[in-house]
Order: C-alpha cells, then structure tokens, then sequence
C-alpha cells in the first residue's frame, strides 16, 4: 500500500490523558481514535491489526472443534429476567426500549442468548458436546474506563460457550480451550499465565485466567519461576515449608504489655520476632464467631478462609463482637480457654509454633510460651493464609514470585448455572429429561491488541510482532522527489510484493526526519531505506526491534530480508 494513500494520521505530541504507553502509542501512531470515553474507532492500521488477532484466534478455535456463529448485540430483557441478571447487574448493563417501548440490553455477554438457542434446539444427549463461538463487540457500561483498549465500554470479544451431557465431557472441552488459549497468545508473541482464579460471583467450579505480565496490568498473580504454576493472590495455594519447631515447651506466663496492640507493637515491646507471635483474628462466618490463627508475619487471606468455613460471608467481627466472645478488646485476644461457642481455626503454620506469644484475653496482657494442645486447642487447621515471594510453588518446582497482569482471557465451568433457570435440558440414554452443563470462554480481543502494544516498544514507538504487525515491511523512499530514489522504490516495491510481502511504501513527499519518526512509531518490524545511495544500488535495512540496521546491495535484498524475517519468527 502507498502510504500517501492510507489514513494514518500520526501525531508528534503525547494525548494528555493517556497514561499508559499502548494508549499513547496507538493514538500517536494513528491506529485508534476515541469518539468518547471508553469508545474507540480502529483506525486502518488498527483495524489490520484486530484482523490478524481475530484469524488466529478463529484457526486455534476451529482447531479445537468449535463452531463459529454470531449473535445479536440487541438482547431480550425477558431472557436476562429468566437467568435473573436484568435485576442483579446495574448501570454496568446497558439497557434501552425499542419503538414499540419493549425492553433490551446490549449485550454484555452472552450466556442468555446462547442458552435460550440450543434449550430450543437441543433435546438429546446425542447432540452434545457442543462448542460454539463468536467474535463480537460487547457493550458494558464501565464506571471508570481507562487506559484506552484496555478497559472500554465498547469492545471485541471472542466468546465461546459448551454445552455438555456429562462433567468429564465439560473437563474435556475445558482442557481444550485452554490449549486452545494458550497458542492463540502464544502465537500473539504475549508472556502470559494461564492463573488458577478465585471462582467468584459466577459460579460454576474450577476457572482460569490468562494474564499477560504487565507493569500496568490490574490483577496480582503469584508465579513459579520453574514451572506453568500460577494463580491470582486469593487462589494461590501455600504448600507447608517449616518444620515444627524442636523447642522444649516452657512453662506458660502472663506478662503485662500495656497498650501493645498489634504484631509490630506486640514484637517491638517483648522483643520477639513475628515469627513467634500468634495473630489471633475474631471474624464472625455467616454470624458465627471463628476465631482466626496465623503465624504473627502472614496474612489471613480472607476467600481462603470463606472457601474453608463454606460460609457466604466473613467479616471482621467488631470491637464489641469482640467483647461480647471474647471479653476484651482487639489487641490483647488470643486462643487460651476461649468458650466452646468460639470456633478456633488455625492456619496450617500455627500448630509448627512454639513456646510463642499471643493475647491473653485479657487487655493489656499477653501470654509467653503458649503451645498448642497443652494451652488451647484448634477446631480446625487449614491454608488460610496469602502467598508470599520466595514461598515454595504448590507443584514443588521452584518458589514464588509476584507480577502484574492484564487479562485478556478467561475460561469457566459454569457447571448449571444458567441452563437450570433457563431449562436448557435434553433426554440422557435412558430417556431421563438431564439439565445441562455448561462452559464459557473468553478472550477480549481488542484488548489483546493493546497488551501486544504495551508489552512490545520503546521511546520510539510501537514494536509489532510478526504475527500481528500490521504490514510486513517498511519500504521508505528517503527523498521521493530524487529520480534515481524514486524509481528504485517504485522497482523495489512491486519486487518485495511479489515476493510475497505486505508492504507499506512511504511514497510521501516528506521531510527524510518526518518519515522516519512516523515509522519508528508505527512500528512496522522490517525497514527498507532507498536513500543516498540508490545510484550505486545499494539500499539501508533495518530491524525495528533491535534498532541494527545495515547497507544492502539490492541483488542481496531478497536474501537479506528472508534472513532477518527468519530471525524474528
Ligand atoms: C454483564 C455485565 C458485565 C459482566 C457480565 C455481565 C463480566 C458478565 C462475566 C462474563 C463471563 C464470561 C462469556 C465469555 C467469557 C466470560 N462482566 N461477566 O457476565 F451484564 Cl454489564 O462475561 N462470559
């Protein structure tokens, strides 16, 4: 394509509210342009890029078996009313009325829609599994949209939905989209983890999060350095790394810690390291007093402990909570000779402890030496404490580090969530009616293309991967109004597409400083520079990525091109 053709409007100065790179970039480079908040226009080179991301994502989904179709954005209020969704989502959910006044929601997702199809459709077991996908543009209605694609109020997903007789069927297809998932980003040249997450609001059982690790991303994963292990901060197992202490218990002893209260006072005023202090947390599980252990330097991690007590709700129990179970006050409680109407729960570090310290119940007053079993017992031990860096990985291959991520997938056993409300059920082998089971997968597709751009530039500009760059090779005529120049450029230009490259040729008549400067920010990853030396047939290439760049007699340009293609695959 010749560039003074193409709508590539480039900027030189940075959008004042773009905070991160990728929304900068892709503005200055001319391949988004926002129309309002959190809604943007794919400009031409953004719109080569979405077509890219958006054809790996189809091959790897075909690949796995699913079948491509597409849904409405205008969706029937009385299908969100069966699954009840019309009343429990908010503002989030964009609404509006047809001419006739009937209600609809642009759609958010689409688990409704899907399910209200094949619940119509589908009647016995034989004609499941299915698979089913589309890429479309989804509408939710962020309070805070920001740092452009990344989180916006209008964009592309690719979502998928499977529909199964039995659970192993459902496991099956789960395993294949995460496969599935995993070359779609890989091929998108993204460092990513598929991240175990918490199964929250949605239900279901298992589900997984793909992040790529970003300085930017929103989300707190904790990784192995030697292995695949990864999972969000509330889902990160902690595998016991200490052996139990070899300490003879000493005898128990109440000393007066006046108005000590918590670990840092507590540790500074005994001289004691956290290590050695019992953090005795009293939350209240569904109303029900649970009084918390952890080793005084971890932290209770809160979904752990709700996920234990199968409770749906803990809170931190109030000061007066407190006073009521407990008789004292935060600050000085703790497990020794607590009522039987106390739940003691321990984190699986605390019964490893020895001779240590925690409150007496007493305020203004701590136990030393206190030894489980001798001094107070635990209803119940479990991992009910956060990861931290340098913590074993749960897999014993390597230890724990932490990093931010972006998601740009996700992946659900819905389980009967949606098909159980909306009787999505079909006759089994034995003629009994069965509901069905259900997965979801996601991937937002426009936000994949801003994780690429986030993750791949520098000062200059953007840096595309192979796979997703927009064109193949840069073709620049340096002075396009010097004849020799000229005609090289034009001869080059039907040689590099005939040799099969999608090729952008700056044929502008701008300044040599303009052109470059525009093509270091679209970041086209091979530059072909027809400049002072085109009289003597020779040419300057250079690497994007790396920034090398090196002369070339035009007989070696064939050669040379292949070469450095190769290198970047
Ligand atoms: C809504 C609104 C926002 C939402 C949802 C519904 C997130 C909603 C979760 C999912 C689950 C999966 C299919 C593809 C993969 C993800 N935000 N979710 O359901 F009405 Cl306003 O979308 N859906």
């Amino acid at each position: 394509m010749r560039q003074s053709q193409l709508f590539i409007p480039t900027l030189r100065e940075v959008p004042a509210d773009a905070d991160v790179k990728s929304h900068q970039l892709l503005l200055r480079a001319g391949f988004i342009r926002q129309n309002a908040a959190g809604i943007y226009s794919f400009l031409p080179l953004g719109k080569k890029v979405l077509h890219k991301i958006e054809n790996i994502v189809r091959e790897e989904m075909n690949r796995a078996g699913s079948q491509e179709m597409m849904m409405p954005a205008l969706q029937l209020a009385e299908l969100w009313q069966e699954s009840g969704r019309w009343y429990s989502y908010g503002p989030e959910l964009m609404r509006l009325k047809d001419r006739h006044e009937r209600d609809f929601a642009l759609g958010a997702t689409h688990e409704e829609v899907i399910t209200s199809i094949i619940r119509d459709e589908v009647k016995s077991y034989k004609k499941l599994p299915l698979n089913l996908y589309q890429i479309q543009t989804k509408f939710r209605d962020e309070k805070r949209p920001r740092f452009g694609l990344l989180r916006g109020r209008e964009f592309i997903m690719k979502d998928a939905y499977s529909f199964h007789d039995k659970q192993e069927s459902l496991d099956e297809t789960y395993e294949a989209m995460k496969d599935a998932y995993s070359a779609i980003f890989s091929r998108c040249g993204l460092n990513f983890r598929a991240v175990l997450a918490d199964s929250g609001a949605i239900g279901g059982k298992d589900n997984h999060e793909f992040m790529v690790l970003s300085e930017i991303g929103e989300d707190l994963i904790a990784y192995s350095t030697d292995s695949e292990f990864a999972a969000n901060i509330e889902m990160a197992p902690v595998v016991l790394n200490e052996e139990a202490s070899s300490e003879n218990p000493l005898g128990l002893e109440k000393v007066e810690t006046k108005d000590a209260k918590n670990i840092e006072e507590v540790s500074r005023f005994l001289n004691v390291p956290a290590t050695k202090i019992i953090k005795s947390l009293l939350y209240l599980a569904d109303g029900q007093p649970v009084l918390v252990l952890v080793r005084g330097d971890h932290e209770v991690n809160e979904i752990k402990l709700k996920n234990e007590l199968s409770a749906s709700e803990v809170v931190m129990a109030s000061e007066e909570d407190a006073v009521k179970w407990l008789k004292t006050k935060p600050g000085s409680i703790g497990p020794v000779s607590v009522s039987d109407e106390v739940k003691v729960i321990a984190d699986q570090a605390v019964p490893l402890m020895a001779n240590s310290v925690c409150g007496a119940n007493e305020e203004g007053y701590h136990y030393l030496n206190v030894n489980a079993e001798r001094d107070f017992s635990i209803t119940q031990t479990a991992d009910l404490r956060f990861v931290v860096e340098g913590d074993l990985s749960p897999d014993g291959k390597g230890t724990i580090v932490f990093a931010k991520g972006i998601e740009v997938g996700h992946v659900f056993k819905l389980g009967k969530v949606y098909s159980e409300p909306m009787k999505a059920s079909y006759l089994d082998e034995n003629g009994k009616n069965q509901i069905m089971s259900m997965g979801c997968y996601g991937i937002g597709v426009s936000r994949t293309l801003a994780a690429a751009a986030e993750e791949n530039n520098d000062e200059n500009g953007l840096i595309w991967p192979l796979a997703l760059t927009p064109f193949d090779v840069h073709l620049i005529a340096v002075n396009s109004k010097n004849a020799e120049q000229a005609s090289l450029s034009e001869e080059l230009y039907e040689q590099l597409k005939s040799e099969g490259y999608d090729c952008l040729y700056d044929d502008r008549p701008e300044r040599a400083g303009v052109k470059f400067t525009d093509s270091d920010l679209i970041g086209i990853p091979l530059r072909v520079m027809v400049g002072k030396k085109a009289s003597e047939g020779i040419v300057e290439v250079k690497i994007r990525k790396s920034g090398e760049s090196f002369e070339v007699p035009v007989s070696e340009l064939k050669s040379i091109l292949k070469r450095e293609w190769d290198k970047l695959v």
